[in-house]
């Protein structure tokens, strides 16, 4: 065996943000980039020499080269084996749910989501711990204090593994085996829905139109939807993955996923549309002619769990970030259920998931789950959805419109601004930081302001402390502002704007009539 072990430099940017380090393709391919962190990932681990390790991307640019990368690295840094997904690819719940199913110690996805990929595009890399969740704080900053001070990494010499046929073979001492990368997501969906049912809703003529924005989702879906549930072949459309989504934003959003919002606000709509995001753990949920916010699509699951199989007990409570709009906060008070804040990321919800505190987690990020896995689940939420309509009959309009009479509507937008200079943007949180402890009591026409702070968070089972995280201004009605910066981005500052506002009056209740895509 020959395992080298090469001198290197530290870079000073490789800080891991809301979801992993995100950086260009370009900064990925810079000399001893990739190694040193994954070097760093391994060195802030404990015992896991013997162990396996779970691998695999969305499939964009770079995915294949890195997996070859971090293979040798595993082989010369200990673990026994590493699962890897058919050609590189798992998507980011299925990774997860490889971890949980086969007691990896661990998991290394690749992706950088929604963002752009190809050469020009972006690359992205996060470490998942053995419960199969996005690695906890204290994990990422030993990591990035790992990267400043790194001088060496290991890697074995030998050949790139064939990632196309399943099975496994040996690098060095170490075991690698080629999975199918549906097979066993695909099951685990089945344990949890009611596919008889779905499949006689779409047998009864419920027509889909679900869209993989030539993103991770591709293979699943069709797997899913079209073989497992009997969808017509074409119901899962641009669901080839693509290295670079076919030059598109694999973001699942009314602006981005335009080919199937052409669909369904058109003539002759299907029944019910859905987008996945590059590595498969977002969805957008239409109706004909209807777009559900993914706040309210938190709330109308919860609130209507118990109809699928998975979830027929009840849940144990619910979790939301703190921008995430406060409809699933009304389900659980009426059901009795604990309702948390945490900040953006899914990270934040681990640890709730772990201690049975919760079942099921969103954000307004176009982001659902449960505890089924520890990432948010974009097709989960899909069948989710199928499995209620199959279930109450109804369309999805239907189902939102009698969710809004109960508990009242939680209208929501959102405002990015992206790739604004990073100064002015630390500045205005700066100066709106200052402005927060005049504000408490002020009225803005009708509003009153109730409370407005800079969120923090104490994670209530290791205590630990989450500062800055948004700017919230609350109102006495419950409607809220918040300002926070983005986490992800590549270049510059992201600015991100949320509004919300309650509306009780079910004759004031409806799709938002300035929203673009209706106009
Ligand atoms: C964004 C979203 C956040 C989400 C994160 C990762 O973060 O707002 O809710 O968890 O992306 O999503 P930020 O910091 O840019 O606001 V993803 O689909 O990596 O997978
Ligand atoms: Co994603």
């Amino acid at each position: 065996m020959n395992i080298h072990t090469v001198a290197t430099q530290p870079f000073d940017d490789q800080k891991p943000g809301t979801s992993g380090l995100r950086k260009k393709v370009t900064a990925f391919q810079r000399r001893n980039y990739l190694e040193n962190f994954v070097q760093a990932i391994f060195d802030s681990l404990e015992d896991f020499p013997g162990s396996t390790l779970v691998l695999g991307g969305d499939g964009r640019f770079y995915n294949r080269q890195a997996i070859q990368v971090i293979l040798k690295m595993a082989a010369a840094n200990g673990f026994a084996k590493v699962m890897v997904g058919q050609g590189g690819i798992l998507s980011t719940p299925a990774a997860s749910c490889l971890i949980r199913k086969y007691s990896a110690f661990g998991g290394i996805i690749l992706s950088a989501s929604h963002n752009p990929g190809g050469p020009d595009g972006d690359f992205g890399i996060k470490y998942n711990t053995g419960n199969g969740g996005p690695a906890p704080e204290k994990v990422t900053d030993a990591i990035y204090a790992g990267t400043k001070t790194m001088t060496a990494y290991k890697i074995l010499e030998a050949n790139d593994v064939s990632l196309d046929d399943l099975g496994e073979t040996q690098l060095g001492d170490m075991t690698v085996q080629v999975v199918d990368s549906v097979a066993d997501y695909a099951e685990l969906m089945e344990s949890l829905f009611d596919f008889d049912a779905i499949r006689s809703l779409i047998r009864s003529g419920t027509r889909l139109c679900i869209d993989s924005l030539h993103a991770v989702t591709g293979p699943y879906a069709k797997e899913i939807f079209e073989q497992r549930l009997g969808a017509p072949a074409g119901t899962v459309q641009n669901g080839v993955p693509l290295e670079d989504f076919g030059g598109g934003h694999p973001d699942p959003n009314l602006v981005y996923a335009h080919d199937l919002v052409e669909v369904m606000f058109g003539d002759h709509a299907p029944d019910f549309g859905a987008a996945s995001d590059g590595d498969g753990d977002r969805n957008m949920i239409l109706g004909q002619n209807f777009f559900v916010t993914p706040s309210d699509s938190l709330a109308m699951i919860a609130a209507n769990a118990t109809l699928v199989p998975g979830y027929k007990s009840g849940l144990a409570g619910i979790a939301r970030s703190m921008p995430t709009s406060a409809a699933a906060d009304r389900v659980a008070a009426k059901l009795g259920l604990d309702c948390y804040e945490t900040p953006t990321g899914w990270k934040f919800f681990g640890n709730l998931m772990d201690a049975g505190k919760v079942t099921l987690c969103g954000e307004e990020s176009f982001g659902t789950g449960s505890d089924h896995v520890r990432e948010k689940d974009g097709l989960w939420a899909v069948l989710f959805w199928l499995n209620i309509m199959a279930a109450r009959q109804e369309s999805v309009e239907a189902i939102a419109r009698a969710h809004w009479q109960e508990y009242g509507q939680n209208y929501y937008s959102r405002h990015d601004y992206e790739e604004v200079a990073s100064e002015p943007a630390n500045q205005l949180m700066e100066n709106l930081r200052a402005l927060l402890p005049t504000l408490a009591g002020q009225q803005f026409g009708s509003y009153r302001v109730d409370f407005a702070d800079d969120f923090s968070y104490t994670d209530p089972i290791d205590g630990s402390v989450a500062m800055q995280q948004g700017i919230r201004i609350g109102f006495t009605d419950g409607s809220r502002i918040i300002f926070r910066l983005s986490g992800t981005g590549t270049a510059g500052a992201t600015l991100r704007l949320y509004l919300e506002s309650y509306e009780a009056q079910v004759s004031k209740q409806g799709q938002d009539p300035q929203a673009p895509w209706l106009s």
